[in-house]
């Protein structure tokens, strides 16, 4: 990166500071190797390819095409499905596809609900997932059941045969245990829905062994590429043995949908960094990274327990932890442990948690995750520092509570930042943080 733009220059390099000093949690962040990172300034990022391999509608496309099924062959083998597509921008244009190849506008759709841990594009009432198809949201439990996580069945079950839904939506942006994916089919099945894994949150769990794969149980599955699958932001599509079953011409649909349906080119830089990330996430290195990255989740989460924090589903089972903080500090306390702890360089997410008591901008929990943590290589020792830190800041916000009425809440909320900014014990943690941030390189 040279001074050619001063103002963006400074900012990144700041940016770069930022990264390096803080540690990482959101846990659908995570840091791309060079190799991935380098074809998205190749010359590729010059480049037009409306359609797709070998009939596109710009002519000097021959190596695109080479790159575009590489990536094709490598994500059909790393998760043992029929048929992908690799255009889609992210992951929320990936699932729009996936609507418009399989529903009219109007059509019924069910998805787990946003405030608990579900996603937008699944059906939110301020997405075009509500707005375009009439949207039934299931929930989740407050505690673990048997085998069944969070999930209700019996309830889900009854919600789909009275609605019908024409297509059902499993996966999560928000949930810490491992999802059975069997459950949803026979559901799915039941009504004769469509059923499709959006797995962004756990691609790289599931390509590297460490959760069970959709694949054998659901028609769709689609995934982003940036989180813990560790490439460029990107998004993918794919069909399985079971869809292809359902439906032969699902291929087309997806491919028509994505373009011309919903994109033009498809960003052929992103294209190349995808086939990369699918490389190296089907080396034996990958395996080991995905299985830390849920050892390290396991060990903060027995330290945060230890600490007294509830935890929703009382622990991980993936790379994830959502923190319930409606006991221990009061309905609305995610907005202050959040502020409080990017404040000393862990970077984590005010969250909304099952049963939530106050509202999404003022949530009672936080979400935190270990995937960029781990591919800096930090380990049991430091899961246990970050633990420990977090107790330490949890315990310095305790006396925070969240005023009723705006009016109050403007002074209030103000009145604590500054307290924030100015408090020692939150001065001598950051250094702590930074010194033990600092150690661990950054791809
Ligand atoms: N924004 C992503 C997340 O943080 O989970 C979901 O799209």
């Amino acid at each position: 990166m040279t001074h050619h733009d001063n103002q963006i220059y400074e900012l990144i390099q700041k940016e770069n500071h930022r990264q390096k000093t803080g540690i990482e949690l959101i846990p659908s962040e995570n840091y791309a190797s060079k190799h991935v990172r380098e074809p998205l300034s190749s010359s590729f990022v010059n480049k037009y390819s409306e359609g797709y391999p070998g009939k596109r509608y710009y002519g000097g496309n021959e190596f695109v095409d080479q790159v575009e099924k590489i990536a094709q062959e490598r994500a059909k083998k790393l998760f043992q499905v029929e048929y992908v597509n690799v255009q889609p921008y992210s992951g929320s244009p990936a699932n729009f596809a996936v609507y418009m190849a399989t529903c009219e506008p109007g059509d019924t759709i069910m998805g787990q609900a946003l405030v608990t841990g579900g996603h937008l594009t699944h059906g939110a009432h301020v997405s075009f997932s509500a707005t375009y198809f009439n949207s039934v949201q299931y929930g989740v439990l407050q505690e673990k059941h048997k085998n069944d996580g969070l999930f209700d069945f019996e309830a889900i079950r009854k919600l789909a045969q009275v609605h019908k839904p024409k297509l059902i939506w499993v996966g999560a942006s928000a949930y810490p245990l491992q999802i059975p994916f069997e459950r949803f089919a026979k559901i799915a099945d039941e009504v004769g829905a469509y059923l499709a894994a959006d797995i962004a949150h756990i691609a790289g769990l599931v390509a590297g062994g460490q959760h069970p794969s959709p694949v054998p149980h659901v028609h769709i599955v689609t995934t982003t590429t940036h989180k813990t699958l560790r490439g460029p932001r990107g998004g993918i599509i794919m069909v399985t043995a079971k869809g292809l079953k359902k439906d032969p011409e699902l291929p087309k649909k997806i491919d028509k949908a994505v373009f011309p349906g919903l994109q033009g080119g498809p960003h052929d830089n992103q294209t190349a960094a995808i086939a990369v990330a699918l490389y190296e996430a089907s080396q034996p290195s990958f395996k080991t990274y995905a299985a830390q990255i849920v050892k390290n989740a396991q060990t903060l989460a027995d330290t945060l327990k230890k600490g007294g924090i509830h935890l929703v589903g009382d622990g991980s089972e993936n790379h994830l932890i959502l923190a319930d903080l409606t006991e221990t500090h009061g309905a609305g306390a995610g907005y202050f442990a959040e502020y409080a702890l990017d404040h000393v360089g862990l970077t984590m997410n005010k969250n909304t948690v099952p049963g939530e008591q106050s509202s999404p901008f003022y949530p009672s929990g936080i979400r935190m995750g270990t995937p960029a943590a781990t591919t800096r290589g930090m380990k049991d020792r430091e899961m246990k520092f970050i633990g420990e830190t977090m107790l330490k800041v949890l315990e310095i916000i305790k006396d925070y509570k969240l005023p009723d009425t705006k009016e109050e809440r403007i002074p209030y909320l103000k009145n604590f930042r500054q307290e924030i900014e100015s408090n020692d014990e939150l001065k001598k943690i950051k250094k702590e943080v930074e010194k033990m941030a600092v150690g661990f390189a950054i791809p």
